[in-house]
């Protein structure tokens, strides 16, 4: 699958795309299958109490079939039209969400440096907790960044947005629902502001998350800065494989381990205690 020069575009000025029915019903089926078996064995889905978010990490590094999807060529496809061949992969979270998501981005880079994938696991609509988006607000130019929409101008917080404007932060101007159905998928820029309202207590989603990858000294630096802060060592947690869960590196084809090696190798630099042996 390779991606249109106005596709590629699209997600340059927008800082998303959004594709429907990428997966079939029997393979979002089985991906939800396996999905379920992971977050219940690794990720605390037992005790998932509704009050609060249950995540954990790598959802998709548990189970050999879910390690797969970093080899599907729609997956490759698309990020290879998005970061560049070559693109790294990054771990993500698994997660069963309770309520709002209030609107923030994942990462302030003022370029594209890395991106998340979403798989959505229940039938969303813009009242039951879809994904929405602020189009174009990864840029480092757009209003909300470049004029700090918020009460003391000191950071952006649409959340305010009642109070600074008048508008529930739902109804924030220009938003927009990313209504999905399972097998539907949504890669977004880090820096792109999203939220979701009115989600139920146990709604599943989980992701990837993908970076450019390094071809000089200040790509590795930022990839460093990134991993420092966002990855198994960042959030103090032993995997028994460094950057990755075993299965996901004991299951990778030549093709997979290019995915995977520049983050092994920062991570083993930044965190060599958690370094597999
Ligand atoms: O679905 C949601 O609640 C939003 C997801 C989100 O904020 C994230 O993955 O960073």
């Amino acid at each position: 699958m390779e991606l249109s020069p106005a596709q590629i575009r699209f997600f340059k000025t927008f800082g998303y795309l959004y594709f429907p029915r990428l997966f079939a019903p029997d393979e979002i089926a089985s991906i939800t299958e396996e999905f379920e078996r992971s977050i219940q064995a690794c990720g605390n889905g037992a005790q998932h109490d509704s009050t609060k978010r249950t995540m954990f990490g790598g959802p998709i590094e548990h189970r050999a079939r879910l390690c797969t999807l970093i080899d599907d060529e729609r997956i490759i496809g698309i990020c290879n039209g998005v970061l560049g061949a070559n693109f790294n992969y990054a771990s993500g979270d698994g997660n069963y969400y309770s309520g709002d998501t209030g609107w923030h981005p994942d990462g302030n880079w003022g370029q594209l440096f890395s991106v998340k994938i979403a798989f959505y696991l229940d039938e969303l609509t813009r009242d039951t907790g879809c994904l929405r988006v602020l189009p174009g607000s990864h840029h480092p130019n757009h209003f909300v960044r470049a004029e700090g929409i918020d009460l003391n101008k000191s950071m952006v917080d649409l959340n305010k947005s009642m109070e600074l404007f008048g508008v529930e932060p739902r109804d924030f101007p220009g938003n927009l629902a990313l209504e999905t159905t399972p097998g539907d998928l949504v890669i977004f820029n880090h820096d792109l502001y999203h939220a979701s309202f009115g989600g139920y207590q146990r709604r599943r989603m989980f992701t990837m998350n993908l970076t450019r990858p390094c071809t000089n000294d200040a790509d590795r630096a930022t990839l460093k800065d990134y991993l420092r802060r966002h990855s198994p060592g960042g959030y103090q947690v032993v995997t028994g494989g460094g950057m990755f869960y075993p299965t996901m590196l004991d299951t990778a084809s030549p093709e997979r381990m290019v995915h995977l090696r520049q983050c092994a190798e920062v991570h083993d630099e930044l965190f060599p205690e958690l370094a597999r042996h």
